[in-house]
């Protein structure tokens, strides 16, 4: 590619994190029980090294120093996530310790010159909602929107940036279709009747911010969005008509959904009449088309870490009678980050850029989670004991930036990147096997916080907005 070297000087740089995968104090502030909380205790033996959902990385007891770290990195926000199950009680009624707990997170944010951006879910349902039916259950969507309203009003005043959802594809995904995450369902209808529920939730949630910043409840200045891990579709060269069916599907399941669904207030219709077709039926009411029309955001999160390469599939039903759309094709020039399995393809990027700009020209974005996990860094260390990691983790960024560079340069509308984990965390059962971070967290000295090799260089990045 041709050299793309910098970044708009109103580019932001910042941290992803979430409440669950940094704040532990699983028992503290009035917290109870979520899903995390509910496997770790049915089963240790299924995280790695046996570390459950209890400790996060510790960050409670080091948010000053965590939020100075960001901004010695020249990061001006960070986007966290409030747990639904510290913020409310088991009544869904606000829980005030809970929200004394944000309330002073927030503050020490902005103490240390870092933006908080707010976002209400990450993955980590209250487990006494999951057993009444989850996302399944209409209960559940409104119980969130509740939740939301909630949110709204406690901290309407201090937040700008607000998010309905990470990932809204992964719970169907992991929990409900693939069976990979508590509590364990191999069912596609399900998984697709989850993704349902948490669309109608995303959607009343927006409404409940438009009405609460209506009132003068949330400021006037606030902005509300959605992010994703849109993964740009792939097939092989010289494809069948069959294969390119099997990107619409992925493509239409992943990306289409939620970018119709923040940008028009719509479903893709072809995505539901072929899900129809296979005999999966939304559980529809004639009113949801009033509720998903209330979903338009004001902007969008884009995580990415890697591409979705689909072909055909070799059978259309699978041993359990479930729908078969595409099956993965291995690209034989993948380039593959072996401690994840995922594959590194930064022009990945570019190209949902350059398929926002085409299909969503309106819409400002911005690359809010992107990062490399490699497994306990190879442990490799420097004279003054830290980790040297800038031979994968800076070209890994640098490449990403370059391209994001690019696509600014051709007109994208991306105003910022946010690097996932800056500072080592938990991540779900692979817990603290893949480290992401810029910083090192020391797990054998109480989470202690020591910079990699390749902080220094994200700091000169972060502050002059040079690809360097
Ligand atoms: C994203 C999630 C994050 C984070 C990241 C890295 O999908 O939003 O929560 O975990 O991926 O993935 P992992 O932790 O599985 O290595």
């Amino acid at each position: 590619m041709t050299e793309h070297d910098a970044l708009p000087q109103d580019f932001f740089f910042g941290a992803a994190l979430s409440g669950p995968q940094t704040e532990g104090a699983w028992q503290s502030y009035g917290k109870i029980e979520n899903v995390w909380d509910t496997w770790s205790n049915l089963d240790l033996g299924a995280f790695h090294n046996r570390v459950g959902s209890y400790g996060g990385n510790d960050m409670t007891r080091h948010a000053d120093e965590d939020f100075g770290l960001f901004a010695r990195l020249g990061f001006s926000s960070a986007r966290t996530s409030i747990q639904w199950s510290r913020l409310m009680d088991e009544n869904n009624q606000l829980n005030p310790e809970g929200a004394k707990y944000y309330h002073r997170l927030f503050a020490k944010a902005r103490q240390a010159g870092v933006e908080p951006f707010v976002n209400l879910y990450h993955f980590d349902m209250p487990t006494y909602l999951l057993r009444r039916g989850g996302w399944e259950s209409r209960e559940v969507v409104e119980a969130y929107a509740t939740y939301a309203a909630c949110a709204f009003a406690e901290f309407g005043q201090e937040i700008e940036r607000w998010f309905t959802f990470n990932e809204p594809i992964v719970e169907p995904e992991a929990r409900y279709e693939e069976g990979r995450w508590y509590p364990f369902v191999k069912d596609y209808a399900r998984a697709r009747k989850v993704q349902y529920g948490i669309t109608l939730a995303h959607a009343l949630a927006v409404d409940a911010f438009r009405t609460a910043q209506q009132a003068g409840v949330v400021r006037e200045d606030a902005r509300i969005g959605l992010i994703n891990c849109f993964t740009p579709p792939y097939t092989r060269e010289n494809p069948t008509a069959a294969d390119l069916e099997a990107v619409r599907m992925t493509d239409g399941i992943n990306n289409r959904w939620w970018l119709d669904l923040v940008t028009k207030g719509t479903l893709p219709q072809d995505v539901i009449n072929t899900l129809a077709e296979h005999g999966v039926r939304l559980p529809m009411r004639a009113s949801d088309e009033q509720i998903l029309s209330r979903g338009v955001v004001d902007w969008l999160g884009f995580n990415y870490y890697h591409p979705a390469r689909v072909q055909a599939p070799g059978r259309s039903v699978d041993e359990l009678g479930n729908p078969v759309f595409a099956e993965p094709y291995v690209w034989p020039d993948a380039v593959m980050n072996e401690s994840r399995g995922w594959e590194i393809y930064p022009k990945g990027i570019y190209d949902f850029a350059m398929t926002m700009r085409r299909d969503y020209p309106d819409l400002e974005w911005f690359v809010s989670e992107n990062g490399i996990g490699i497994e306990e860094d190879h442990s490799e260390r420097d004279e003054s004991g830290r980790i040297r990691d800038a031979a994968y983790r800076v070209p890994f960024v640098r490449d990403h930036l370059r391209w994001i560079a690019r696509a600014i340069d051709e007109g994208a509308k991306c105003r910022g990147y946010h690097y996932w984990g800056v500072i080592d965390c938990w991540s779900w059962n692979n817990a603290f096997k893949n480290r992401y971070g810029f910083v090192e967290v020391d797990l054998a000295h109480d989470y202690a916080r020591v910079p990699k090799e390749s902080a220094d260089w994200i700091s000169r990045v972060a502050h002059t907005h040079q690809i360097l």
